[in-house]
């Protein structure tokens, strides 16, 4: 199914005229507190999330899987999921590929397929934390990190095969997540497993194209229970340090033990100038891959004042953004359509933080007014200013109102049935 623009025209017309009402009110509002509505807007519209090609299907547990239908079960219908959603939103203009779950089977018409729905390619993630039908030997006990020279050489080989399929498409990044680690104490050298993974990583990033960037992911714990390799920001900023000017950490929301503070770690990264990437979900516990949004709006409005003070005042490059959740009880289309208008709407609040007068507040320690003018920002109801964002851009003034409209799901049931798999976890 291709959403056109007369489908966005359609479903809008019924909510036109109170969404002008609502908008004009608040831009009302923030002209008088001296906000620049048309730069506010340029704004959000610049801010382009992926979506990761695993995200598409029914997400699982490792204690089951409860399938929704009409999953993609090619890397076309992928393309096709992701021009609905960014159909819908305008903004989510590329897609993540996973690999080797997601492996063009022919390039050009990935290619134009892709066009056809104004879809470009991000970074493309590797996989060393599972084992594949055909692979000679095992990544049972590590890849990257492994004591088996044999065993590091086919991981670095299969990130170097990830870095020739991106450049295919167009991509700029190769993303590592090292699932490496150990689950009991005694079961592996810490010492040995980090330096293994130092020369590991160094081979990858000598085959790494000018231009590109390598995005190093961390995690404290999971799939391994005990250690995890790189565990932490300081791991992940340790090597990418040492690797070179190409290569930077990747923040994953879910990837930090409960109540870390990840807006400082975001704050230190931009700093040095090696935030390089964000995967953005939301959790209560551990890793949830929960709807971006859905737990801590406060924290992800805090983590985007930082990134919005950090792009003014750092020369940080533009991080690679990318929603890493795992839909297990909704339609994966409804949820990326939520995630994204989360991610917005933090932006937003962001951006309509009085920098100066905060900054006023630290000089002056004037802590009540810092604490005032933050959550001044963050309760603002700004949905106004996100849902115009969108219609000005072509989208639609609900996304997921219009996603349902349109029945998206019945369709893509009828035309791939009840079955269909997408492949991922
Ligand atoms: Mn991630």
């Amino acid at each position: 199914m291709k959403i056109t623009a007369d489908h966005i025209q359609s479903t809008n017309k019924s909510r036109e005229i109170t969404h002008a009402r609502e908008f004009n009110f608040l831009a009302e509002n923030l002209e008088k507190r001296g906000l620049n509505i048309e730069s506010l807007i340029q704004k959000l519209q610049a801010l382009q999330i992926a979506v990761p090609s695993w995200a598409l299907g029914t997400g699982g547990t490792r204690f089951g899987r409860f399938s929704g239908g009409g999953e993609p079960s090619t890397l076309i219908q992928k393309i096709q999921d992701v021009g609905i959603i960014h159909a819908l939103n305008r903004s989510s203009d590329s897609v993540s590929l996973h690999i080797p779950w997601d492996i063009p089977k022919d390039y050009d018409e990935i290619l134009q397929k892709a066009a056809e729905v104004e879809i470009g390619f991000d970074a493309v993630n590797s996989n060393t934390f599972q084992d594949q039908a055909d692979q000679a030997r095992s990544y049972k006990f590590g890849s990257l990190a492994n004591n088996d020279k044999a065993i590091r050489e086919l991981a670095i080989e299969h990130n170097k095969e990830v870095i020739r399929i991106g450049e295919k498409l167009g991509s700029k990044a190769l993303t590592v997540w090292l699932a490496d680690g150990s689950s009991f104490p005694g079961q592996h050298s810490f010492r040995k497993a980090l330096q293994n993974t130092h020369e590991s990583l160094q081979e990858i990033y000598r085959e790494l194209p000018e231009d590109w960037k390598m995005l190093i992911e961390y995690k404290p714990y999971e799939p391994y229970f005990y250690s995890t390799v790189i565990q932490d920001w300081g791991t992940s900023f340790l090597l990418a340090n040492k690797l070179g000017e190409k290569a930077y950490t990747l923040v994953d929301l879910g990837h930090h033990l409960p109540n870390t503070n990840i807006e400082q770690i975001e704050a230190t990264l931009m700093t040095e100038g090696k935030l390089g990437g964000f995967h953005f979900n939301d959790s209560k516990y551990g890793d949830d891959d929960l709807t971006v949004g859905s737990i801590k709006p406060y924290q992800l409005f805090l983590i985007f004042n930082e990134l919005v003070a950090g792009f003014e005042e750092t020369a940080n490059p533009s991080p690679a953004w990318m929603i890493d959740a795992s839909h297990n009880l909704k339609d994966s289309l409804e949820d990326l359509l939520q995630s994204m208008e989360a991610i917005k709407l933090a932006y937003a609040q962001a951006l309509i933080v009085d920098q100066k007068t905060l900054h006023e507040s630290q000089t002056f320690q004037d802590v009540a007014q810092a604490q005032e003018i933050l959550q001044d920002a963050f309760r603002t109801d700004l949905r106004p200013l996100v849902r115009e964002s969108i219609r000005q851009s072509g989208g639609a003034i609900s996304p997921i109102l219009s996603y349902r409209e349109l029945k998206v799901r019945e369709n893509l049931i009828q035309k791939r049935g009840t079955k269909s798999k997408a492949s991922g976890l």
